[in-house]
C-alpha cells in the first residue's frame, strides 16, 4: 500500500477514493513499471547496437546481418505482456464498470447532464422516480426541461455543479449531454466516461473516503472546456439525509441558476451576432430594410443577445 501510494503520488495520481480504484492503481503501477523495464532494455540495446555494428568494425557491410532469433522471442514476449494485461485485466475491469450493475435499493442513481460548460444533475427525490424532461421546455430557469405537469417530477432535485452522494454506498451515474460530447470524469474515483447527446450511458463506483473531490470535463468540448468542473461531496449519511433534505425542500421554489459565467474579458458564451452561420443556412434578411444594427423595437432580438 505504502509503495503503490508513494508511486502514485509521484507521477502525479490523486489519492484514491473509490471501492475498485485500487485495482486501476495497480495496473497503472504495473504498467508504469513494465514500460521502464522496456525503456532501459531498448536503451541498453541501442547502445550496444552502436558499438557492435560500428563502421570500425564492420568496414563491408554483411548482406547475411544477424541470425540470432533472440529479438524475435523478446518482441514476442512483449507482445504476450501486453496482451495478458489487456485482455487478463484492463478489459474485465472495465467490464464491471459498465455491465455489472450494483442491484437493490442500495444504489443511488443520478443522472448527469453535460452543456457547455457545466455539469447538471438530476435526483430523482423521495419518491424515487424521474420525473418526465423534455427538451422542448428547456429555459434558464429549467435547465433540463423537467416537465412539471409530470407528478414524479413534483419532488424532483436538479442541482448545478455540485453532487452529494453518501460514503459506502454504490453510485450509479446516467450520463448524457445536452450540447456536444463531454466527458464525465472522476480523477479520484478512477472513473470516467463519455457523456453523449441522445444517449444515456450508465457508470458506477462506490466512494470509500468522504470528502470533496473534483469533477472534470475529459473531452475537449468548446472554448470554456478548461472552466468545465463540479464538485463530488462525499458525505456521511446523516449530512447526505440533511442535504437531500435541503434540496427537497427547495425543489420548486428554486431560482433560476445564473447563466454560464464567464470570467472577465472573455466573449460571451454561444453564437454572438455577426458570428458564421450554420453551413446551409439563408442569409440573414432584414425584414424592415433598414441598415444593421437599427432594427425596428419589435423586430426579434438576434440569436445569444440576453433578454
Ligand atoms: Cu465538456
Amino acid at each position: 500500500m505504502s509503495r503503490l501510494a508513494l508511486f502514485n503520488e509521484w507521477i502525479g495520481l490523486p489519492p484514491n477514493a473509490s471501492e475498485h480504484g485500487y485495482q486501476i492503481d495497480h495496473i497503472i503501477e504495473f504498467s508504469h513499471w513494465f514500460m521502464g523495464a522496456l525503456f532501459i532494455g531498448w536503451s541498453v540495446f541501442l547502445i550496444y547496437v552502436l558499438f557492435r555494428f560500428h563502421k570500425s568494425r564492420n568496414p563491408v557491410a554483411d548482406h547475411e546481418g544477424v541470425k540470432s532469433g533472440i529479438s524475435t522471442h523478446l518482441e514476442f514476449a512483449v507482445v504476450l505482456i501486453d496482451a495478458v494485461l489487456l485482455i487478463g485485466f484492463a478489459i474485465p475491469l472495465w467490464a464491471k464498470r459498465v455491465n455489472q450493475f450494483p442491484e437493490g435499493k442500495d444504489a443511488i442513481i443520478v443522472h448527469a447532464v453535460g452543456q457547455q460548460f457545466n455539469w447538471n444533475f438530476h435526483l430523482p427525490g423521495p419518491d424515487g422516480q424521474f420525473g418526465r424532461r423534455d427538451v422542448g421546455l428547456v429555459s434558464n430557469s429549467n435547465p433540463l426541461g423537467l416537465d412539471s405537469a409530470d407528478p414524479a417530477a413534483k419532488d424532483d432535485i436538479v442541482v448545478l455543479g455540485e453532487l452529494h452522494v453518501p460514503v459506502d454506498r454504490p453510485v450509479i451515474i446516467e450520463l448524457s449531454s445536452k450540447d456536444v460530447i463531454h466527458n464525465f470524469a472522476l480523477p479520484h474515483m478512477r472513473i470516467a466516461q463519455d457523456a453523449i447527446p441522445g444517449l444515456l450511458i450508465p457508470m458506477w463506483f462506490k466512494p470509500i473516503k468522504t470528502g470533496s473531490y473534483e469533477v472534470v470535463c475529459g473531452q475537449l468540448c468548446g472554448l470554456g472546456h478548461y472552466s468545465m468542473k463540479g464538485m463530488l461531496v462525499v458525505d456521511n449519511p446523516a449530512d447526505y439525509q440533511a442535504w437531500l433534505k435541503e434540496r427537497v425542500e427547495l425543489a420548486g421554489t428554486q431560482s433560476a441558476p445564473p447563466p454560464t459565467e464567464r470570467p472577465p474579458g472573455e466573449p460571451p458564451v454561444g453564437p454572438t451576432p455577426g458570428s458564421v452561420a450554420p453551413p446551409g443556412a439563408p442569409k440573414t434578411v432584414n425584414p424592415s430594410g433598414a441598415p444593421d444594427g437599427q432594427a425596428p423595437p419589435p423586430a426579434p432580438s438576434p440569436a445569444g443577445t440576453p433578454h
